[in-house]
């Protein structure tokens, strides 16, 4: 139900693979829940937290660290997903593009992408390449919802200030905003809420595959429909009770 979370237990966070693009990622079988944000913005620190394995994905002090889509799966069923991330000049300098061209193609492409936290400084003013990367996920029908984190150094006070002007330079491009949500690596606050973001997706999606499995009085046994999971796209709307 919209609002309340679920307690996610995961019993087992173990790694999958480093794909260096869309087509080296494994088969889409999985509900996937990818990382995106700033080089050092705290990706792979975060995606650790919920996995509740500190060394899962690795984390570094120098930007540009998470070069490949590091793909983890949990409780054998889904998936976390760290991606490179953006606005590290140097990583960017060869290609001449602000933003990865491997992790826009996963994101726009990969169709078992239930959805992307997109993770925000919450002591830094709106930024204009966060502005616009954010623009490019609206744009690109990516569904996110956006993770204001490393609230461990900042006050209550700035974490507010921050996330509203945040969500002021954004708001004219919905009729509804993302869901936001405040975290921090080093205390685990916002976990639970953020599993229980991943849990209703999940849920979301089961219901969505049961009800286009149901046979309806024009369908026959000569014409079965096919199951939803091979054939639809999978992603969740934006209009998502979160
Ligand atoms: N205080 C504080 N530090 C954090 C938090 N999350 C991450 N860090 C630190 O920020 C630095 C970068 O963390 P990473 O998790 O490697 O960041 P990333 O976004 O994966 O970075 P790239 O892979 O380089 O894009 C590390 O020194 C972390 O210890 C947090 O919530 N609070
Ligand atoms: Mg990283």
């Amino acid at each position: 139900m919209a609002g309340e979370f679920f307690r996610v237990n995961i019993s087992s966070a173990t790694f999958n693979c480093s794909a260096p693009d869309l087509d080296s990622c494994p088969d889409e079988s999985l509900p996937e829940f990818a990382f995106i944000g700033r080089s050092n913005i705290g990706k792979s620190s975060l995606l650790n937290v919920l996995a509740g394995e500190r060394g899962l994905a690795r984390v570094s002090t120098t930007p540009g660290f998470t070069k490949l889509i590091n793909i983890f799966t949990m409780n054998k069923t889904w998936r976390l997903v760290d991606l490179p991330g953006y606005g590290y000049a140097h990583a960017e300098r060869k290609v001449k593009l602000r933003f990865n061209r491997a992790v826009l193609k996963y994101l726009e492409h990969r169709t078992n992408l239930c959805l992307v936290f997109a993770l925000i400084e919450s002591g830094l003013a709106p930024q204009k390449i966060d502005l616009e990367f954010v623009e490019w996920l609206v744009r690109h029908d990516v569904p996110f919802v956006l993770v204001f984190t490393k609230t461990d150094k900042v006050s209550a006070a700035t974490l507010e200030a921050n996330r509203t002007a945040f969500l002021e330079r954004i708001s004219a491009w919905f009729e509804k905003p993302p869901a936001v949500f405040a975290c921090s690596a080093v205390t685990g606050k916002g976990r639970q809420e953020l599993l229980g973001v991943i849990e209703e997706s999940m849920a979301a999606i089961n219901a969505e595959s049961d009800r286009a499995q149901v046979p309806t009085e024009s369908s026959s046994i000569s014409d079965p429909q096919p199951p939803a999971r091979a054939t639809r796209k999978r992603r969740p709307d934006l209009n998502r009770p979160w």
